[in-house]
């Protein structure tokens, strides 16, 4: 037996339970590679930390599929930033458009994207893409976060993309909270993302669900405030159990056809969230972000989920991918239990 061979043997002893449905043929792992937008470097990295906490242990999960690898635009990083208000925009539009391709395709194909990503930007052109393979369809979702993701380049204070997506798929500039004076060049590559998958909003304002988002700034504010855009506290989380929030939470939308899931590990508190570019106090425990993620993911009308920012350069040791990790675990096998 090969080394491999026997390593897949030992890893297939210990964890045989979750995977031999037919419906894991159905489910594809969607590789991001992407660090562009993110204000810190290694996200980029985070992947591979997640399949060293699989093996760490002893999870046979990664052997359990053929996962899909979407090119990353990461060589911008070497030639400089040319854009203040919109970091990297012209790689981060390169990735955007292959994942939104991936994505269409295997929507189009009735599979069920499980998304590993670096930087939370490319949620944008997961988005894209599921709204692509099915235009008439109302897409709502559920956006597990400390970040509102709500700037633009005439808002952000720091010109990191990732703080950017949920703008670009609502297709707001937010010009009544402009601060900045983006170049002409920024501004036609901001239009064109927008427009990646048709020149109009990919979801609505309405149509999205916070869920532990504590860490805003005003102009995000006042999108929030403006379309009514819920956000369930971490607080409430607590207060009212999480099985009843994520029922909430789906009620929410229930006027859409299909939902998305995006899962910041940020959203986990700072005390265990170290490894990420931006952790934040009052966040959910490792256990709250397990059965959250579970509980929503049973509903038949989720198409996609979606997990980012996993940072090991950041961590001691690679505590945010175990945590991280757990919750891939989790949430994969309720999508599966649930089938
Ligand atoms: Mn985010």
């Amino acid at each position: 037996m090969t080394t491999f061979a026997k390593l897949n043997y030992e890893l297939s002893e210990y964890k045989p339970n979750i995977i031999n449905y037919p419906f894991m043929r159905k489910i594809k792992l969607v590789e991001v590679r992407s660090e562009i937008a993110a204000g810190t470097r290694g996200a980029s990295l985070g992947i591979d930390a997640l399949k060293i906490a699989s093996l760490d242990k002893k999870s046979n999960f990664f052997t359990k599929f053929d996962p899909i690898n979407v090119p990353d635009a990461n060589n911008y990083l070497w030639k400089g930033n040319k854009h203040p208000h919109a970091k990297y925009i012209d790689g981060v539009y390169q990735v955007l458009k292959n994942v939104y391709s991936t994505v269409e395709s295997l929507r189009l194909e009735k599979k069920f994207p499980i998304v590993l990503a670096g930087d939370h930007s490319t949620a944008a052109g997961t988005i894209m893409g599921i709204k692509a393979a099915n235009p008439d369809k109302r897409l709502g979702v559920i956006w597990i976060d400390a970040h509102a993701d709500l700037h633009t380049p005439y808002t952000t204070p720091s010109g990191n993309m990732h703080g950017m997506p949920l703008a670009m798929c609502i297709h707001t500039d937010n010009l009544d909270c402009q601060v900045n004076e983006p170049e002409e060049l920024t501004i036609q590559y901001w239009e064109k993302i927008k427009n990646i998958g048709g020149e109009y909003p990919k979801i609505n304002p309405e149509d999205i669900v916070f869920i532990s988002v504590r860490d805003t700034e005003e102009p995000e504010d006042h999108l929030i405030s403006k379309y009514g855009i819920r956000n369930f506290t971490t607080e409430e989380v607590r207060q009212k159990g999480v099985a009843n929030i994520a029922q909430q939470a789906l009620d929410v939308l229930k006027d859409c056809d299909q939902i998305y899931i995006s899962f910041d590990v940020d959203s986990m508190d700072s005390s265990i969230s170290v490894g990420t570019g931006t952790p934040v106090p009052n966040g959910l425990t490792v256990e709250e972000a397990i059965q959250l993620n579970a509980e929503l993911i049973k509903d038949k009308r989720v198409c996609c989920w979606e997990i980012v920012e996993v940072n090991p350069t950041l961590d001691t040791e690679n505590l945010m991918a175990e945590n991280a990790f757990e919750v891939l675990e989790a949430t994969t096998s309720s999508l599966v239990d649930n089938f």
